[in-house]
């Protein structure tokens, strides 16, 4: 297979040189799918702004009662927020624009002969409330490969980090390098009025969608390859690109599974630390680049995005000393239990809001299940499943023993060949990059102020306490 590096041959000429805005305008004006899709996100905010308005004026409406132990324990339930791209239900599982994850993926459109929804008409649908029909989605494909080219001056960051920098931060720089070229970022300099922020973020989110398949790719290739890889190709969907320059599989199984892995991890409503992160960098302005490359930073902690690293780690190990024995449910439950008393907790299984098992892992079982049945490592997660959640019941303490996302997607990737667990948190966030991207452009369309909420200390909290 031919390979080149992959940033090289996919860099924007004289790179450093910021494009001047008035062509970069034209032509994203010029883009008749942007056109369209501008058109069908302002048609879609004409009555969401005007709802926003309208429950503004019962603003002291109550909807929560706020406890001590909300404030103290990480904010958890309390409804803080505005989210329109998706909804966590505890039992359910997320909803992209109100539509299940089982019925998203049926109905999105696939890659010729593939059944995985294409993560781009998901992010379609988390902007504009719409699954895009097929020409929309071949245009948007489209669109995204013309916005690919990565500027130079991303190359030269990434060259100068040593190569065992974990790859989460090498993401998270190249976010930053990025920044320089934010049209947001560059139009707020000039004053654009505050009704025009929406589409200059839009702006940015697309260039930043298109291209971090590639600065992903080139991490993964520069950290565990040589730094080649197969060349950037436009004829493939965007996750099939994607799955494609990672060089580690040709087959049309990983790009589905990618495909797949990619449309699943999208978006997780607005709590999720990731997706909160990106959402108060960006009420500060601060343009998508700055809020993606933090988001990252909260993405790459252990009880959020790294779980999927932690998680095939966690697999690997229990593999290892099992030494070729096969897994039962009373060895995996003795595993479990010295987790816990060595201090650590389990990756993959509890949640903050879900309280039954994870859609997304049920999705990632029923693929594996019909590629891979035989794979020991999807044989041990299986046995995980049958384990574990009694041994965090047994705790007492922990309120959701069920798996989420994190216990299936890693031993999903190593069946295909990605087997290096410290890349798989990447591939999250390629993922979801969709839906905080959707995420900031609907935050600026709404006008959502800089957030800023109340802080209190515990003196405070302690003589709210004695008061009733
Ligand atoms: N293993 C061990 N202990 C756990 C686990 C687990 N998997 N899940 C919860 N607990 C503990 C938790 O640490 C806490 O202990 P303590 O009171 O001593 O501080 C107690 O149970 C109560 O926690 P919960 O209220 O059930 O969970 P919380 O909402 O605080 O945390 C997670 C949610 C997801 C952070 C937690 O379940 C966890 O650490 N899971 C393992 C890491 C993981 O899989 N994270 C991925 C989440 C999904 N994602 O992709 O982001
Ligand atoms: C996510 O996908 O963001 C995780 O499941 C964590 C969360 O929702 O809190």
């Amino acid at each position: 297979m031919q390979r080149v590096a992959v940033l090289s041959q996919h860099v924007v000429a004289g790179g450093p040189a910021r494009p001047p805005l008035g062509a970069a305008a034209t032509s994203a004006a010029a883009s008749p799918i942007v056109a369209k899709l501008k058109g069908k996100i302002a048609a879609l905010a004409k009555d969401r702004v005007a709802l926003k308005a309208e429950l503004l004026k019962a603003g002291d409406t109550k909807i929560q009662d706020l406890t001590v132990e909300m404030c103290i324990n990480g904010a958890r339930s309390i409804k803080a927020m505005v989210t329109e791209t998706s909804d966590l239900d505890a039992a359910k599982g997320i909803a992209y624009r109100g539509l299940s994850l089982f019925e998203a993926n049926q109905k999105l459109p696939k890659a010729p002969g593939g059944e995985s929804g294409l993560p781009e008409a998901a992010f379609w649908l988390l902007l504009t409330g719409e699954i895009p029909s097929a020409e929309e989605t071949a245009a948007f494909t489209a669109e995204l490969h013309a916005r690919s080219a990565v500027p130079a001056n991303v190359l030269t960051t990434l060259a100068t980090l040593p190569k065992d920098t974990h790859p989460m931060t090498q993401l998270s720089m190249c976010m930053l390098a990025m920044q320089k070229d934010s049209k947001f970022s560059a139009k707020y300099q000039e004053g654009m009025m505050k009704n025009a922020y929406w589409e200059w973020a839009l702006e940015d989110a697309l260039d930043l969608i298109a291209r971090i398949p590639v600065v992903a790719a080139h991490i993964y290739r520069r950290t565990f390859k040589d730094g080649s890889a197969p060349p950037y190709d436009s004829k493939l969907d965007w996750a099939g690109n994607y799955a494609q320059m990672l060089g580690v599989n040709d087959s049309e199984a990983f790009k589905e599974c990618t495909r797949l892995y990619l449309m699943l991890h999208a978006d997780h409503e607005g709590g999720n630390v990731s997706a909160h992160t990106s959402h108060l960098v960006g009420s500060a302005l601060s343009d998508p680049y700055y809020s993606w490359a933090a988001g990252l930073c909260g993405l790459a902690g252990p009880l959020h995005g790294l779980a999927n690293q932690e998680c095939l780690r966690w697999l690997k190990e229990t593999q290892k000393n099992l030494g070729g024995q096969e897994p039962t449910v009373e060895i995996l439950t003795k595993y479990a239990q010295d987790t816990l008393a060595s201090g650590k907790v389990i990756p993959g299984f509890g949640h903050g809001v879900l309280r039954q098992t994870d859609p997304r892992y049920t999705i990632q079982k029923e693929f594996a299940e019909a590629h891979f049945p035989d794979d020991p490592l999807f044989k041990l997660a299986n046995v995980c499943f049958q384990a574990i959640p009694p041994v965090l019941q047994a705790t007492g303490k922990v309120k959701n023993p069920w798996p989420n996302v994190d216990a299936l997607s890693g031993t999903c990737m190593q069946y295909y060949g990605l087997n290096q667990e410290d890349y798989y948190t990447v591939v999250f966030a390629v993922s979801r990059s969709l839906g905080c991207m959707a995420n900031l452009v609907w935050s600026r369309m709404m006008g959502l102020p800089i957030e800023r909420p109340k802080s209190m200390t515990l003196d405070a909290l302690e003589a709210a306490a004695k008061k009733q």
